[in-house]
């Protein structure tokens, strides 16, 4: 009987959004490994960067219940709460690439910011307004972006001031803006994770790991931008989904965490390593026109969470960076279906066999 008790205090139901994509995938299937009592259930819209196949590893397992949806619909968001009654949620889900941010900025302002404050918003309504009795938190997966682009030295903290340059970074920074509100306004309890550069299995050929890689291996130019100095913090992704669990059972109502490994690249060194680990010549580097507002230097400063709640990588970069390019070797079918657009025919696929 005691032992049924503690079993039930485990049960927990994670609202995650965005958990088709590149981070949300990889967090789905870490936190259902980890946490056999817990249901995830996952909404996403299935953009260009939603990818099913991605999931296909936990697609029978009974604790994972995806919906094709939008985070900005009020009335599908409400009937989510009603029907599973969550005790987290955790949103993943956003326009993610600043390249796209700048040619079309429109949909970043919707998703990224309209998408927060409906969440914020139904959150708010069943955790507070109804006088819900159980433990709750909404946590908000933003990025080191949001406080723009640093010179040669120093760090970003929790205190940095925001100053997005991109409108993606704009439109994060934004959402953080109502995330903090809600929880000065109403006292819901938030988190928000500030992370830096992610890369491993399942990111979406357009950023700039994957990318590389693809085009390495199809013996293709590697387009570098401006003079390829450009400096990111790179964190394997299962770094980040460690954090972000941490941060969701742990972390103080309100608080911001940094996260970010102390691994500070180069794009010409990452280029360099890609080519180098693919055995594919230097020649196929073409330098071109540079990103219009390119941040210089990003580099997270991840004492707080290492301190307060012990979370360190784990995963060095040598070590993350050659299982990735081996992902991407032993996926290539995957890379394939994405690039010429197959994948995005697994919804069709798996909503008919649910049907027979
Ligand atoms: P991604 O683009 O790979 O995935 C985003 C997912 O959100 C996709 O599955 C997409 O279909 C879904 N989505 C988009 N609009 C939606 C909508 N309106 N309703 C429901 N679903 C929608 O992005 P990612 O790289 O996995 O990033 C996930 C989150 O982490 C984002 O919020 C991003 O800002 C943040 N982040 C990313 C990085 C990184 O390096 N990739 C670093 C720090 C923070
Ligand atoms: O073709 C390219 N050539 C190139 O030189 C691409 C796609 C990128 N780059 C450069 C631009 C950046 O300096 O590489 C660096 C990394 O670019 P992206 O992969 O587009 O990432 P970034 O702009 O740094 O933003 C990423 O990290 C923070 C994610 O896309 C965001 O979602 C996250 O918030």
């Amino acid at each position: 009987m005691e032992e049924l008790t503690t079993q039930n205090k485990n049960e927990k139901t994670i609202f995650v959004t965005g958990g088709a994509g590149f981070i949300g995938s990889n967090f789905v299937i870490y936190m259902l490994k980890k946490y056999p009592n817990y249901k995830i259930v996952n909404l996403d819209s299935l953009t260009y960067a939603g990818n099913l196949e991605n999931l296909k590893s936990v697609e029978s397992n009974p604790n994972h219940i995806f919906i094709k949806g939008d985070i900005t619909d009020v009335k599908l968001i409400d009937g989510i709460f009603e029907t599973h009654d969550p005790n987290y949620l955790i949103n993943f889900a956003a326009e993610s690439h600043v390249d796209r941010s700048i040619e079309n900025p429109a949909v970043f302002l919707d998703t990224n910011i309209k998408g927060t404050q409906v969440l914020l918003d139904i959150s708010k309504k069943y955790w507070l307004d109804s006088m819900y009795q159980g433990e709750y938190k909404y946590l908000q997966v933003s990025t080191d972006e949001v406080y723009g682009s640093l010179g040669e030295t120093g760090y970003f903290h929790e205190s940095t001031p925001l100053a997005p340059n991109s409108p993606y970074s704009a439109s994060k920074a934004s959402a953080d803006l109502f995330v903090r509100a809600y929880h000065e306004t109403f006292g819901l309890n938030v988190n928000i994770t500030r992370c830096s550069n992610n890369y491993g299995p399942y990111q979406f050929p357009e950023k700039l790991i994957p990318l590389m890689i693809s085009k390495a291996l199809e013996d293709s130019n590697l387009p570098v931008y401006g003079d390829g100095l450009n400096v990111r913090d790179w964190l394997y992704v299962d770094d980040h989904c460690v954090a972000i669990d941490l941060v969701l059972h742990d972390g103080k109502p309100g608080e911001i965490y940094n996260v970010g490994g102390h691994n500070e690249k180069t794009n010409i060194d990452i280029v360099k390593i890609i080519l180098q680990e693919l055995n594919k010549p230097e020649s196929l580097i073409n330098y071109v026109e540079d990103r219009l507002g390119h941040d210089r230097r990003y580099a997270i400063e991840p004492q707080k969470i290492k301190e307060e709640l012990g979370w360190s990588p784990s995963v060095m970069f040598e070590e993350g960076i050659k299982k990735t390019i081996q992902w991407y070797l032993s996926n290539q079918d995957w890379l394939y279906k994405v690039k010429n657009g197959d994948y995005k025919n697994y919804y069709d696929l798996l909503c008919s066999r649910t049907v027979k």
